[in-house]
């Protein structure tokens, strides 16, 4: 009970605020806030649900009637009982004339009960014809109840409807009749159970005469509904409640059994509907996110939204606040929206069902467009091509540092995440691979950049007199290395293994300077060759071929391939 009484006001809370109303207070509609503590958050800063002032959305807003009196000026008569006998005061409507006129804007003006204001429609507005008014309360509001102090009888048959859609289309709250059947087609006073409980009912508990005017008819709209104990939890009830704009229908005048002077005059003149003061009473709906509503820049009435909700009624989460889905506070849980979790490296993020779901209702935000050369759904680690810099926090700008793996002597452009260290290819070293290890050297070849330096011992030196070598060779560079020339070569086949063990690939052919000198063999950088024979010499304590002048290097003739093959075909048969 105590928690309900904080949201919403029960008959007998809302009859002393109409009366509060009425004597004089005037409910001002948005109170100005005192500054801090902000109400949506407690004392050690935690959200939690807060709901603006409760109020008489009605108070100072227009209100569209179907009929009112005093254009032209029209006489009325007001029925009185003085000692149990009628008697008629009569009087002039005038629009023109300030003092005699009964616009709409009486209807929500400041009520004080020692000057009463009314609304007054024209005479003899009787059954079929109705008239109705029609207020808009600007934005969506729960609303608590909709009362009407009246100026004439009250209506022997009314009808309220609300609209949540600002008037498109319409429901009804609420209907008063003597005949609830024939009016409305309503059983008098239907039992609400939890099965229709946005159904509007009808009773006619508003027929009591007395007084004959100055009644008050006042609709609660909570009262006698099941879950209005349990109102938090009931989306049924919260959209019971909630409306942008308000109508009230007068279907049927109280005729006093005048219907049989219908011709008199003086009866006719008295069949008016007036009303000093309409009220809604309720709070601006925020959803729990907020604790008043103001104008914005165009003058829309809206919640000043916190717990990082957005829109009119705090009814969805602001941008990037997509983690987990929005909800309707309660006076348990706030439900605040929260921001997705990025590392500073995006400023978009989406909502994921699935994911959400799978962390077991606890975060499903997926950050959209990482920046900083950053991926992943957080944004927690480096897009490919990138690696940690350990130095620095991942929400760093610079956290993520490009591979720059070597063009040519990398394997791939995507390094180790946590290292940076690139993929080397065979005999290339560094952590971009950008050197030849150890035991290799530079080739010319983007295939293999570093090539191993061949490992020939004395022992192994083949005898030329025995086992001449024959091998097809493609010169890629000379340098001169004091009394040798270094020629790096690439072995492109192998048509006769010597002693040396010569393996395909790149690989160095040394020459004397003084045999490069008398030009023989040739040797040019760029052509093939056929190198036959080669040197047993080891004695310059270099690693690789050794071509003297012992050896043949033949410019290569592409039709020696054929032949040679045959040749090689014919030695191993030979062996066997
Ligand atoms: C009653 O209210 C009307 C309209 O606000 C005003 O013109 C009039 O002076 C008031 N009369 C008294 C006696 O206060
Ligand atoms: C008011 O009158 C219109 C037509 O004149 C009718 O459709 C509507 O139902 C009436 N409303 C009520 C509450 O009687
Ligand atoms: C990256 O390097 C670290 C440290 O050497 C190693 O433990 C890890 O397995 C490497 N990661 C990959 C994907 O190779
Ligand atoms: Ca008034």
């Amino acid at each position: 009970m105590s928690r309900i009484t904080a949201l919403w006001v029960t008959v007998a809370a809302a009859g002393s605020l109409l009366a509060g109303a009425r004597a004089g207070y005037g409910v001002s509609m948005f109170a100005a806030q005192s500054s801090p503590p902000d109400p949506c958050y407690d004392e050690n800063g935690n959200p939690r649900r807060c709901i603006p002032d409760f109020v008489n959305s009605a108070f100072g807003r227009d209100v569209r009637a179907s009929s009112t009196c005093g254009s032209p000026a029209a006489r009325y008569c007001v029925v009185a009982e003085r000692d149990e006998e009628r008697s008629r005061d009569c009087g002039t409507c005038d629009a023109e004339d300030p003092k005699k006129s009964h616009p709409p804007a009486y209807l929500t003006d400041l009520n004080n009960p020692h000057n009463l204001t009314c609304w007054q429609s024209e005479t003899y507005v009787q059954y079929p014809q109705n008239v109705t008014l029609t207020l808009s309360l600007g934005k969506k509001f729960e609303v608590t109840y909709v009362s009407l102090q009246f100026c004439s009888p009250r209506p022997e048959s009314m009808a309220i409807f609300k609209s949540m859609d600002y008037g498109k289309s319409w429901v009804p709250f609420q209907f008063y009749s003597t005949q609830c059947k024939k009016m409305f087609n309503r059983q008098n006073k239907a039992a609400i159970t939890k099965q229709n409980e946005q159904e509007a009912i009808c009773t006619d508990s508003h027929t009591d005469m007395r007084p004959l005017t100055g009644g008050l008819i006042a609709f609660s709209t909570l009262d006698g509904r099941p879950s209005a104990h349990d109102f938090d939890n009931s989306p049924v009830l919260q959209d019971w409640v909630t409306a942008t704009d308000i109508k009230v229908a007068f279907g049927r005048l109280h005729t006093f059994g005048d219907e049989n002077e219908d011709d008199s005059e003086l009866a006719r003149d008295s069949y008016f509907y007036a009303v000093s003061d309409l009220q809604v009473g309720g709070r601006c709906k925020c959803n729990g996110h907020a604790s008043k509503c103001v104008k914005d820049r165009e003058g829309h009435l809206v919640c000043e939204c916190k717990h990082h909700t957005a829109g009119p009624e705090c009814d969805r989460c602001k941008p990037f606040h997509y983690d987990r889905p929005w909800q309707r506070a309660t006076a348990r849980e706030a439900n605040e929206c929260v921001a997705c979790h990025c590392n500073l490296h995006a400023r978009r993020c989406r909502f994921n069902m699935e994911l959400y779901k799978l962390s077991g209702r606890r975060s499903g935000g997926v950050c959209l467009n990482c920046r900083h050369n950053t991926a992943g759904r957080h944004c927690h680690y480096c897009k490919e091509g990138y690696y940690r810099d350990m130095t620095k926090a991942i929400s760093h700008r610079k956290a993520c540092k490009a591979c720059d793996c070597h063009p040519v002597g990398a394997a791939g452009k995507t390094c180790n995440q946590t290292t940076g260290q690139c993929p080397c290819k065979d005999g290339v070293t560094g952590i971009t691979c950008n050197r030849c290890a150890k035991g290799y050297q530079q080739s010319r070849s983007p295939i293999a950049p570093c090539i191993k330096i061949p490992v020939v011992s004395p022992t192994t030196s083949y005898s030329s007199s025995e086992e001449p070598t024959a091998v097809q060779v493609h010169v890629l560079k000379g340098d001169k290395a004091g009394e040798w020339w270094k020629f790096t070569i690439n072995v492109m086949s192998v048509y006769k293994q010597g002693g040396q063990r010569i393996r395909r690939g790149d690989q160095l052919l040394w020459v004397r300077a003084k045999d490069v000198a008398c030009k023989c063999p040739k040797i040019k950088p760029g052509r093939k060759y056929l190198l036959l024979g080669s040197d047993e010499d080891d004695s310059r304590g270099q690693s690789g071929v050794v071509a003297d002048k012992g050896s043949l290097l033949i410019p290569w003739k592409d039709l020696w391939a054929r032949r040679l093959r045959k040749f090689q075909q014919r030695d191993k048969r030979g062996k066997c």
